[in-house]
């Protein structure tokens, strides 16, 4: 659902650094050079920064820092994810607006990002710090064909994309998950997954997909409350990252692991989710509702479900809770 404008934006990306002139682009897009320079000109407006060599026509140096959906699309793979895509530069939560657009017939895939969210929220309505311009605060709707109790696994299938797409792109960053929804590197959060769904008792008709990363924040970005327990991508990488190609790296594999989950079920995820966990094997403490649960995190089951060894040997099962290392 790219708008001519970003077409040209996506045009000039995939060029790679060779000039394009008006007149070519005019005949690509059956519009006037006119045309495409208006638009360029509004892109010159948003940030991008165009050079004009003589004869030849223009590069694009220079790209603003935001996660336009032309940018993210350069970097798309994928067959459903992200092929529409709703971009907001505020907004209240990707989540809000999710249910609203997944009600509306959103097609599977739709992406809903923002540059900031004044209501993030996580579990519980809690609050997620979504700070402007410096962290990927998205939404993503998909339509599998699933029932309700299997949605909880998502969770687990996303977390596993995420931190697969992390250590693709940077190699000095260790992720790890906490089991369900959390990612940590160095044990500090920098991820959180909030799987919400729409359904009837026997289907689901959308799973709404948030993901909250903080990708550029500096330490003195964070609030207060949260300077002992948050960290950034770039903190633990030391240098600015590009969101966009981040964000199209994580719908990359997620659709990829989405497929898996629903061909083969959750036992190859559980493999994935096992080698990128940070949980298993370690003391953990359990709050869930109903009680708080001290002992060994010994594993998951087939269905994503958490094992606790307790000191009197005894295992119980946990399906949410917060978790203390
Ligand atoms: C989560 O909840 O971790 C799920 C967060 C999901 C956020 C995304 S952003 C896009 C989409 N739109 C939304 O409105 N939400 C989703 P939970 O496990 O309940 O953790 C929440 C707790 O994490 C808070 O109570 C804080 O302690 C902490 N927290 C809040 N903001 C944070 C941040 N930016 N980084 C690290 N920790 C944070």
């Amino acid at each position: 659902n790219l708008t001519l404008k970003d077409e040209i934006l996506k045009r000039f990306l995939s060029a790679n650094g060779e000039p394009l002139s008006g007149q070519q682009l005019g005949e690509e897009f059956g519009i006037s050079r006119t045309a495409i320079w208006k638009h360029m000109q509004t892109l010159q407006d948003e940030g991008y920064t165009f050079d004009t060599i003589k004869k030849k026509g223009y590069v694009l140096v220079a790209t603003p820092d935001r996660v336009d959906p032309a940018r993210i699309s350069n970097y798309l793979a994928t067959n459903r994810l992200g092929q529409s895509i709703h971009y907001f530069e505020d907004c209240t939560s990707t989540q809000t607006i999710g249910h609203e657009l997944a009600r509306n017939e959103a097609v599977d895939g739709t992406v809903i990002i923002a540059e900031s969210q004044s209501k993030g929220k996580g579990r519980m309505a809690r609050h997620w710090e979504s700070t402007k311009g410096k962290g990927i605060w998205m939404t993503v709707i998909i339509r599998p064909n699933v029932l309700p109790h299997q949605a909880p696994q998502f969770t687990l299938v996303v977390a596993v994309a995420v931190v697969n797409a992390i250590k693709s792109l940077y190699k000095h960053i260790h992720p790890e998950i906490k089991w369900p929804n959390d990612i940590l590197i160095n044990g500090k959060k920098c991820t959180g997954i909030l799987t919400e769904m729409i359904a009837e008792i026997d289907q689901v008709q959308a799973l709404l997909i948030g993901i909250g990363i903080n990708v550029n924040q500096q330490s003195s970005d964070f609030p207060e409350e949260l300077q002992n327990t948050a960290t950034s991508l770039s903190i633990e990488e030391n240098e600015s990252l590009d969101r966009a190609i981040l964000i199209a790296t994580i719908l990359n594999y997620l659709e990829k692991y989405t497929d898996l989950y629903v061909q083969h079920g959750f036992s190859p995820i559980k493999i994935l989710w096992e080698e990128a966990s940070g949980t298993i094997g370690k003391r953990i403490r359990a709050t869930t509702l109903r009680e708080v649960i001290e002992g060994l995190a010994i594993g998951i089951t087939e269905d994503g479900i958490l094992e606790i060894q307790l000191d009197n040997g005894e295992i119980k099962r946990v399906y949410s809770a917060d978790i203390e290392l």
